[in-house]
């Protein structure tokens, strides 16, 4: 296996799910983090980018001059969850997964939660962040935990990608760096909260947590 390096900022995002997926996995990796110096001095053109896309993160596997360099964290997400078994060969199987997948990152990360961070109103934005905050996430939530069965994981009744992603939106909700955003909703939605613990208590990403998160990641 070529070495893999991922390179992104010191927070969970969309590529957290890549880095769970990794350890998971047992798959060795760097975990190459760009400081906030360094992305401004990229920004303002005193260090060349190295993402061909402008942004992060971007994985590269291989080394030196033979190594490619791949953006966009929903691929790079599908390939590590390949890497690591969480990504299913079975076709129907992969197509349940990409359902939950798109779900979450386009309908509740993207379009909800992503585009409330753009709104420049103060007051617009507490608005629509409380109309997230008491409907919009509470339905989206109920609706995706109806789907899931009795061994508590999204889909096909085994962990996949889209457990990853579900656990990092509550991880990044709970932290509470959204205002008007509290994790409430997830604490009343059983079935999300039995979700979250499961994942938190898989050994490798209790590991993970303990020395790159510490203090960072909630409990519910
Ligand atoms: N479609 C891309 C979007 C990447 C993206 O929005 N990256 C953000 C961080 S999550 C970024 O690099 N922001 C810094 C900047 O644009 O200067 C993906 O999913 O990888």
């Amino acid at each position: 296996m070529p070495p893999l390096k991922i390179t992104y900022f010191n927070f969970l995002g969309p590529t957290e799910p890549s880095r769970l997926a990794l350890a998971i996995g047992s798959i060795p990796f760097e975990d190459d983090v760009m400081e906030g110096d360094d992305w401004k001095a990229i920004k303002t053109g005193e260090k060349p980018n190295p993402s061909y896309w402008g942004q992060l993160p971007f994985l590269t596997v291989g080394e030196g001059d033979s190594a490619t360099h791949i953006g966009q964290s929903e691929a790079i997400l599908r390939y590590c969850g390949k890497l690591s078994g969480l990504y299913p060969e079975d076709p129907m199987e992969a197509l349940k997964v990409d359902e939950m997948v798109q779900f979450l990152n386009h309908d509740v990360r993207e379009r909800g939660l992503g585009r409330s961070m753009s709104i420049k109103d103060d007051d617009e934005k507490a608005a629509r962040r409380k109309e997230l905050n008491d409907e919009v996430l509470p339905a989206q939530f109920s609706k995706m935990s109806a789907k899931m069965d009795s061994s508590g994981f999204l889909c096909n009744g085994k962990l996949s990608i889209a457990d990853l992603i579900l656990y990092t939106t509550c991880s990044w909700i709970g932290m509470g760096a959204l205002d008007g955003i509290s994790a409430d909703f997830i604490k009343a939605n059983e079935k999300v909260a039995a979700h979250y613990k499961m994942i938190s208590e898989i050994p490798e990403v209790a590991k993970w947590n303990s020395e790159k998160r510490a203090g960072k990641v909630p409990a519910f």
